[in-house]
């Protein structure tokens, strides 16, 4: 089974932001990928379902609100996505000393997957370290809104219907209550924004943020 062991000492830095639909997750990716860039960093904006050519074209699948599927066929291809993007995007860029920030990946699966759709969350974090390759994000920053706020985010901004989105009020609370336990369970790792406020503040924290762990980072080298 691939480890986190895997990968000791990369140069670069991997960093996912995740949370509920609406959240502002790619509004806050673009935002602080420019600020970073602008303080002279490197950075790799990437996304999933996506990120390849093959994650693109599974994301259309499994959105698809004409194509029906069953649970573990949806995680399948949100697996075979990810794997895709390590081996292509992430592996590459974190060894060229990128910092990668991603909008969604493994978290992603657990909260959708595992406490959205009630899948087993243990087989669900073994699978995830296989597609992975035992890759895990250094920092993650969760943006918490209540998912009534999420949606109507959404909805305002395209009527386009999509597979996973268009799941009711009580899927969308699960997921966000999923997300919160692994914030609980991973508070090394995930640290919770409130992403109910505008943009501007969302940004703001979650600059102080990564920029003091990139202090820490350095004075622990
Ligand atoms: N999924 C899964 O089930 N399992 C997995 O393993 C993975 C994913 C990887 C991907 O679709 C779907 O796949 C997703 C989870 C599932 N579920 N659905 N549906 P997607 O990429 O199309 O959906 P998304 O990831 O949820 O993205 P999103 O809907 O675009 O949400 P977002 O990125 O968090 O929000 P946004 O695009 O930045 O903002 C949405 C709107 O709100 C937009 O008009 C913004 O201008 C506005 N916005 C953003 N921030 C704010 C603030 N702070 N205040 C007010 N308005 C704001």
């Amino acid at each position: 089974m691939p480890a986190e062991a895997d990968w000791p000492g990369r140069p670069g830095a991997f960093i996912t932001v995740e949370g509920g639909d609406g959240a502002g997750k790619s509004t806050l990716a673009r935002s602080l990928g420019a600020c970073l860039s602008e303080s002279g960093h490197t950075v790799r904006l990437t996304f999933e379902p996506g990120g390849t050519e093959l994650g693109r074209r599974l994301r259309s699948l499994v959105l698809d609100p004409e194509l029906a599927m069953g649970d573990w066929d949806e995680t399948w291809l949100f697996l075979a996505a990810r794997a895709s993007h390590v081996q292509d995007v992430l592996k590459p860029a974190l060894a060229a000393g990128e910092l990668v920030l991603s909008d969604r990946y493994s978290d992603s699966t657990l909260a959708y997957q595992g406490y959205g759709r009630g899948l087993d969350i243990e087989r669900l974090r073994r699978l995830n370290s296989e597609a992975t390759q035992g890759l895990t994000p250094d920092l993650t920053l969760l943006l918490d809104a209540p998912a009534e706020i999420g949606l109507e985010r959404t909805r305002a901004r395209s009527a386009q219907a999509d597979r996973i989105g268009d799941a009711d009020l009580a899927f969308h609370q699960r997921v966000n209550a999923g997300f919160q336990k692994l914030a609980t369970d991973s508070s090394d790792r995930i640290v919770v924004i409130d992403a109910s406020r505008d943009a501007s503040h969302v940004l703001m924290d979650a600059l102080q943020i990564v920029n003091d762990w990139l202090d820490a980072r350095v004075s622990a080298s």
